[in-house]
């Protein structure tokens, strides 16, 4: 059973190398694993390297993936309202939650598309009236083409003041529009108060 649920992990993170799965993960499990050469295979690697290892020692839930997008890394608590709630392409779900990494609140996806993003909206949480503390208040978006490429900061936002009301709309341009990418991270470093963030969507346009 364990092997079974190990096997669809490593399916939904490394597609490439779907074949070599098996392989690799008795690599990994008896210590004899190998960096492959390419950066990019690295980071694959090195990614889902860690997936593994925090599913095998805790209740690891992995991420969930759309039609749009995928989640590559992130920070959630749970899969109801997790990473993934943040760029489903509906407003009635939302991406909540106390995790942090390093101090930041993140989430870090990849589209099925490459896009020229020009600006993004953000739809505040359908309780925010309530709690308009878990607003995001300093936030950047991180974006590159390739998964090799380094991150380049597309936005960033600091001291923001977004509405206190459910599920409220604010439009922002980028600082670095028009450029081709595919990958992105959504970095939260500050909220508004207290220990848990909450966005209902986050749309490039
Ligand atoms: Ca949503």
């Amino acid at each position: 059973m364990r092997q079974k649920v190990i096997k669809k992990l490593l399916k939904s993170y490394w597609r490439a190398f779907t074949a070599d799965g098996k392989a690799m993960l008795d690599r990994i499990e008896h210590g004899t694993y190998l960096h492959p050469k390419t950066k990019g295979h690295r980071e694959w690697n090195d990614v889902m390297v860690k997936r593994l290892r925090e599913f095998l020692s805790s209740d690891y839930v992995g991420f969930e993936s759309g039609d749009v997008y995928s989640v590559i890394d992130g920070t959630q608590n749970d899969l109801e309202e997790g990473c993934y709630k943040l760029i489903d392409g509906n407003e009635n779900t939302k991406w909540c939650t106390t995790q942090k990494r390093d101090g930041i609140y993140f989430v870090e996806f990849q589209r099925k598309d490459v896009i020229n993003p020009q600006g993004y909206y953000l739809i505040t949480g359908n309780d925010t009236k309530t709690y308009p503390k878990r607003n995001p208040k300093s936030w950047k978006i991180l974006g590159k083409r390739y998964p090799d490429d380094e991150w380049t900061t597309i936005a960033e936002v600091k001291d923001y003041g977004l509405p206190a009301e459910n599920l409220a709309l604010r439009e922002f341009k980028l600082d670095v529009p028009y450029r081709s990418m595919q990958y992105f991270r959504f970095e939260v470093s500050e909220i508004g108060g207290g220990d848990r963030v909450q966005l209902s969507e986050l749309v490039f346009k």
